[in-house]
C-alpha cells in the first residue's frame, strides 16, 4: 500500500505595520494575502502581528516592545519562519533573525521562493535564478549564516542554501553568466515568435490566480496547468486558437501581484515580451475576489512598467459564479451603499461605462457566457487584421453566425 505523504507545513508567524497609507482593514487585507502566499510556499501561519508605527524602526522594522511579544512567541511556539509583509533592509532583516534566532523572510524574498520552487523549464529556472542574485547582492554579509544549515523549507530554495559564504564577485560573476544566458534564449525565442508568421496575438494577463490559464484552456482545448495557488504558471504557453474561421495566437503567462519584486519584472523580460508584442491584451479579473479592483491597479501598474499600458485590452470579469455582494436591508437607513454593495449588473454597468463592450462578465469554470466572450474577441481580432492586411480580409465573410 502506498504510504500516504503528508507535507509537513513550517509553522509560520506574519508580520505587517498600520501606518497613514495602510489602515487596519488595509492591513488584514494585505496579509491575507501574505498567508495565502506563505501557504503556497508550504507554511501555515500559526499568528499575526500587527503594529500601529508610521516609519518603520531603521534597526528591527516593527518597535523593540513589539518584538519582544513576537520573540516570546515564536519561542514558545516553536515557530521557524517570520515573514515581514514589507521589503527589510539588510541590516534590519540581520538584526531581527538575531533577536528571533528563526528564518525571516520579507515578501520579496517569499515571493522569489515560491517562483523558485514553480520553475519548470530552464528558461523559467535560470529567470528566477538570476533575481535570487539580484536580491542576494546587497545582502551577502551574514544571511542566515549563524543558523544551522537546514536542508529545503521556505527561503531556502534556490542559491541562498550553497552560496552564501562566496564573495560578492562571485555572485556578480554569476549575474552576468544568468544574463548571457537569457540573452541567448531570448534570441532563440524571437527568432520563434518571428516565424510564426502574421498571425494576430492575444495574451492574457492578469493578477495571479484569477483563472488566466483556466480561461486558456477552455478557449484552445489546452492541458495548461491550473490550480488554485499563487503562481501556478511561470512559463509562457501559446496555443493556436480558431474561433469562426478566424485563426489567432493566445498565450497565457505569468501572473501579476501587488508589489512584484522588481528582481523578477526585471529579469522576466523574456517571459514578458509575450505581452510587449500582443495585439490585444485579455485583462482577466475575479471579481469574486473582495480585492479585484486594486488588483487591476497593480496589473495596470506593472504593464506600465513594461511599457504596455496603451495596448487595446478586453476587461474579463472571471469567476461570476463566486460572485457575492452584501445587501442592505430594507428598513436599515444607516447604511450607506457602497461597491460592496454592487450586484454584477451594477458592476456590468459601472465597467461599460468606463470601457463600452469591451468589459466581459463570464466563468471559465462553469463555462458561462463564453459564446459572448469568443464573439467580442473574434471581432477585436478581425479588426486588427482587417487593419493589418486591408486587401487580405477575404477570409472572413460578413455575417457570420456561428462561433
Ligand atoms: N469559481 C470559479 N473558479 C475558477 C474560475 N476560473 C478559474 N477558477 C479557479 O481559480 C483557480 C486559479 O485558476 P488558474 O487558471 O490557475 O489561474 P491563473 O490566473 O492561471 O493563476 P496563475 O497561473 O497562478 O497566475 C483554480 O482553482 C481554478 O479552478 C471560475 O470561473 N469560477
Ligand atoms: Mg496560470
Amino acid at each position: 500500500m502506498l504510504e500516504q505523504k503528508e507535507i509537513d507545513y513550517e509553522r509560520t508567524v506574519l508580520i505587517g505595520v498600520v501606518n497613514r497609507d495602510q489602515t487596519e482593514e488595509k492591513v488584514k487585507e494585505y496579509l491575507d494575502e501574505l498567508e495565502f502566499l506563505t501557504y503556497t510556499a508550504g507554511g501555515e501561519v500559526f499568528k499575526r502581528f500587527t503594529q500601529k508605527i508610521d516609519v518603520p524602526n531603521p534597526k528591527t522594522y516593527i518597535g523593540s516592545g513589539k518584538m519582544k511579544d513576537v520573540e516570546a512567541y515564536v519561542e514558545e511556539h516553536k515557530i521557524g519562519c517570520v515573514v515581514f509583509d514589507d521589503e527589510l533592509s539588510p541590516a534590519q532583516q540581520r538584526n531581527i533573525e538575531k533577536q528571533l534566532r528563526c528564518k525571516i523572510l520579507d515578501r520579496t524574498l517569499l515571493i522569489l521562493d515560491i517562483f523558485s520552487q514553480r520553475a519548470q523549464t530552464s528558461y523559467a529556472r535560470t529567470q528566477v535564478e538570476l533575481a535570487q542574485y539580484e536580491y542576494l547582492l546587497p545582502r551577502l554579509t551574514g544571511l542566515w549564516t549563524h543558523l544551522e544549515r537546514q536542508k529545503g523549507g521556505i527561503g531556502m530554495r534556490g542559491p541562498g542554501e550553497t552560496e552564501i559564504e562566496t564573495d560578492r564577485r562571485i555572485v556578480r560573476d554569476r549575474i552576468s553568466l544568468l544574463k548571457k544566458k537569457l540573452l541567448k534564449i531570448d534570441r532563440q525565442m524571437e527568432t520563434q515568435r518571428g516565424n510564426r508568421g502574421a498571425l494576430v496575438r492575444v495574451a492574457l494577463v492578469g493578477y495571479t490566480n484569477v483563472g488566466k490559464s483556466t480561461l486558456m484552456n477552455v478557449v484552445s482545448k489546452s492541458e495548461v496547468f491550473a490550480e488554485n495557488k499563487l503562481f501556478a504558471t511561470l512559463d509562457t504557453t501559446v496555443r493556436k486558437v480558431v474561433i469562426g474561421n478566424l485563426p489567432f495566437l493566445l498565450s497565457d503567462t505569468v501572473g501579476f501581484i501587488r508589489k512584484l519584486p522588481t528582481q523578477l519584472v526585471e529579469s522576466f523580460k523574456g517571459t514578458l515580451d509575450e505581452v510587449r508584442e500582443a495585439d490585444l491584451l485579455l485583462h482577466v479579473v475575479d471579481i469574486s475576489h473582495p480585492q479585484f479592483e486594486e488588483h487591476i491597479a497593480s496589473v495596470n501598474k506593472i504593464l506600465g512598467e513594461i511599457g504596455s499600458s496603451d495596448k487595446k485590452t478586453i476587461m474579463v470579469f472571471n469567476k461570476i459564479d463566486q460572485y457575492e455582494h452584501e445587501t442592505i436591508e430594507e428598513d436599515d437607513l444607516i447604511t450607506e451603499k457602497t461597491e460592496i454593495h454592487y450586484t454584477l449588473n451594477e458592476w456590468r454597468q459601472t465597467w461599460m461605462r468606463k470601457v463600452g463592450d469591451r468589459a466581459l462578465f463570464i466563468s471559465a469554470l462553469n463555462k458561462d457566457n463564453l459564446d459572448e466572450f469568443r464573439k467580442r474577441v473574434y471581432d477585436e481580432v478581425r479588426d486588427i487584421h482587417v487593419t493589418r492586411f486591408p486587401y487580405n480580409n477575404f477570409l472572413y465573410p460578413e455575417h457570420l453566425d456561428e462561433y
